[in-house]
């Protein structure tokens, strides 16, 4: 079976392909492809935006596709930044600038204030035109400053619940094995086994 990953995300590709890796599935990046749809992420929810880029690719190259759509859901704030996670600091799309404003918001909120969660939504588009879904959090603080330099995104500052590292202190399979996209490809995983 092929399948296409509709990320442009390395960091996600990383931990898909460990998550994913079983026999009789190929897995296909961007980086394979001469052009490759630029998808508008208009979806007012992780969900949304997961089927919409799925779909998007699975119409573009008429190929299995899966999408990932995640982000951190900051309690003090309300949830934000959410499904603006990647675009949180503007529409550059920059990690760093990223965590700088969420700590910059969090300045002076005590530990027992900073809870968070990381949620993760896979959509799978069949080529034949089914749709299947998954999901996956992970809870979680942030931390006052950065710790680790692993992962992507906010895993410096996240403190997953029962750790005392941050995400970016842990392997690749570390990783997975606690995240929410861990949690969201094992589920995902199953729907694969049962189609292969
Ligand atoms: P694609 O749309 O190409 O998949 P993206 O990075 O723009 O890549 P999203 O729109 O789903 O993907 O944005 C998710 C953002 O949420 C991501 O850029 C990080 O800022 C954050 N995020 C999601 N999962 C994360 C993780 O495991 N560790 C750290 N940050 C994460």
């Amino acid at each position: 079976m092929d399948l296409i990953i509709a990320t442009r995300n390395q960091g996600k590709i990383g931990e898909i392909r460990e998550a994913l890796d079983m026999l009789g599935v190929v897995l296909h990046t961007f980086e394979e492809f001469s052009e490759w749809p630029q998808v508008d992420e208009v979806g007012q929810t992780l969900e949304e935006n997961a089927v919409i880029k799925a779909e998007a690719l699975r119409n573009h190259f008429d190929v299995h596709t899966i999408a990932d759509d995640s982000g951190l859901e900051v309690n003090f704030l309300e949830g934000r930044p959410g499904v603006l996670s990647s675009r949180y600091a503007g529409p550059e799309e920059d990690p760093e600038r990223n965590i700088d404003l969420l700590l910059k918001e969090l300045t002076s909120v005590p530990e027992n204030w900073r809870s968070a969660r990381f949620v993760c939504v896979i959509a799978l588009a069949l080529a034949e035109n089914g749709l299947r879904v998954t999901k996956g959090e992970c809870l979680g603080t942030i931390l006052p400053e950065r710790r680790g330099t692993g992962g992507f995104g906010y895993d410096p500052v996240f403190q997953p619940a029962g750790f005392s590292s941050s995400m970016a202190e842990l392997s690749l399979a570390e990783k997975n094995s606690i995240s929410h996209r861990g949690k969201a490809l094992r589920e995902m995983k199953k729907v694969l086994e049962g189609l292969i």
